[in-house]
């Protein structure tokens, strides 16, 4: 069996699809890379849920259009033992041709979307239908709401060459420039942009940081920075990342609490690009994405929070707004710590709920938290 360093030292090599390597290969590495992800103190849902049995029924599959492997699936997992989930899909295909290892895992992040459920058709609601947060502004630094979105007829980020990323680049910022009135605004290519500048905007919280690890070893970041880059409207209010993790993400923020009006912004949004871009669909899963984390409506609605009584210790706010189906991150997003008190707490579940469900629920968690925080407070 090879060591964790060989297999890491493979993995993290493979720059390359590993369709380009001999099944045997494949095989050895997915054995040796479960071999010692069993024997970690991972805390994945690749972990949880990739037993022997279902290992030896899925490892020699592959997809019928663009040969994906479960190693391509989870090659960032075995690399990474502090991934939350663990695997990706590297195309549409991935989901049904490994749906013994996607589907559990399914299952167990959106907190109960089964095998024989059906994700919901679109149903948006309104801005309207959601007050500010935080009218008196004592709490929320800011409220932000993104979706994302696959074109049809495109694998994902492992599976897409170079003139993939162009032409997807191309389709997507075509339709961008038509945007009008707040929506309208500038693309800037990853590859044309200062490095002062690209910092600047990921310290603002715009620009989606670079050199993620756990992308980096799912083969997503190929021919980097090529393809990738922003949409910034007028105001800085409304954006669109192009071929980060997905192909689209769109996302709508501003100052404040008003998560009406920012959910407003986004769902036009989308909705424009709509009309002009046919998206990647499943009658099941809803919108597909490169994560599963991400399936169905794709909606994630955060707030940038100061709870300075319940944020004291980061692991009690994790079980009380997971009592809320809430996701706590820190001040710079996933994987990252908080700074001066601020988290970014966010919906969880995605699948399973229509887009004006899934907000909902952010918004009564989020308010729910606010009560107790103001509770903590009267009781000191
Ligand atoms: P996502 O998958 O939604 O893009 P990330 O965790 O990668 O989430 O966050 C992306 C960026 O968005 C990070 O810079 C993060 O700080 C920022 N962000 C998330 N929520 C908010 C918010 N409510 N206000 C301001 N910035 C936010
Ligand atoms: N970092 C990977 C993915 C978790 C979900 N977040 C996404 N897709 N950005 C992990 O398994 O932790």
């Amino acid at each position: 069996m090879m060591s964790l360093r060989l297999t890491r030292g493979i993995l993290k090599n493979n720059a390359i699809r590993s369709y380009s390597r001999a099944p045997c290969e494949i095989i050895e590495i997915l054995e040796s890379g479960f071999e010692t992800l069993s024997q970690s103190k991972s805390k994945s849902l690749l972990k949880k849920h990739l037993t022997r049995e279902i290992l030896d029924k899925i490892k020699t599959k592959v997809t019928p259009s663009y040969c994906s492997t479960l190693l391509d699936c989870i090659q960032s997992g075995l690399c990474n033992h502090d991934s939350g989930v663990g695997i990706y899909a590297p195309d549409p295909e991935a989901y049904s041709t490994f749906s013994e290892l996607f589907d559990p895992i399914i299952e167990d992040y959106h907190k109960g979307f089964k095998k024989a459920d059906k994700h919901p058709a679109t149903c948006f609601g309104y801005g309207s239908d959601f007050p500010n947060l935080d009218p008196e502004e004592r709490f929320i630094v800011s409220t932000r709401v993104r979706c994302g979105r696959s074109l049809k007829d495109f694998p994902f980020n492992p599976c897409l060459t170079k003139k993939d990323y162009r032409h997807l680049e191309c389709m997507i910022t075509k339709v961008l420039k038509t945007l009008c009135n707040d929506h309208a605004g500038k693309y800037l290519p990853l590859s044309c942009m200062e490095p002062e500048q690209q910092q600047k905007l990921i310290d603002e919280h715009l620009l989606f940081k670079e050199g993620d690890r756990f992308l980096q070893d799912a083969n997503a970041s190929r021919f980097w920075p090529t393809g990738r880059g922003i949409f910034i409207n007028k105001n800085r209010t409304f954006l669109v990342w192009v071929n980060e993790e997905d192909h689209i993400r769109v996302i709508s923020m501003e100052k404040g609490g008003d998560l009406g009006r920012v959910y407003e912004r986004m769902i036009i949004g989308v909705e424009s690009l709509a009309h002009s871009l046919k998206f990647s669909h499943d009658k099941r899963l809803g919108y597909l994405t490169f994560c599963p984390s991400n399936l169905g409506t794709t909606i994630r609605a955060s707030v940038h929070i100061k709870l300075p009584n319940l944020g004291a210790d980061r692991a009690k706010l994790e079980e009380l707004a997971n009592k809320y189906n809430l996701q706590v991150r820190g001040t710079a997003g996933e994987h990252s710590e908080a700074k001066g008190g601020v988290y970014d707490i966010s919906n969880k579940r995605r699948l399973g709920l229509t887009e004006y469900q899934v907000v909902l629920e952010m918004h009564k968690g989020i308010s729910a938290l606010i009560d107790a925080e103001c509770q903590a407070g009267s009781q000191k």
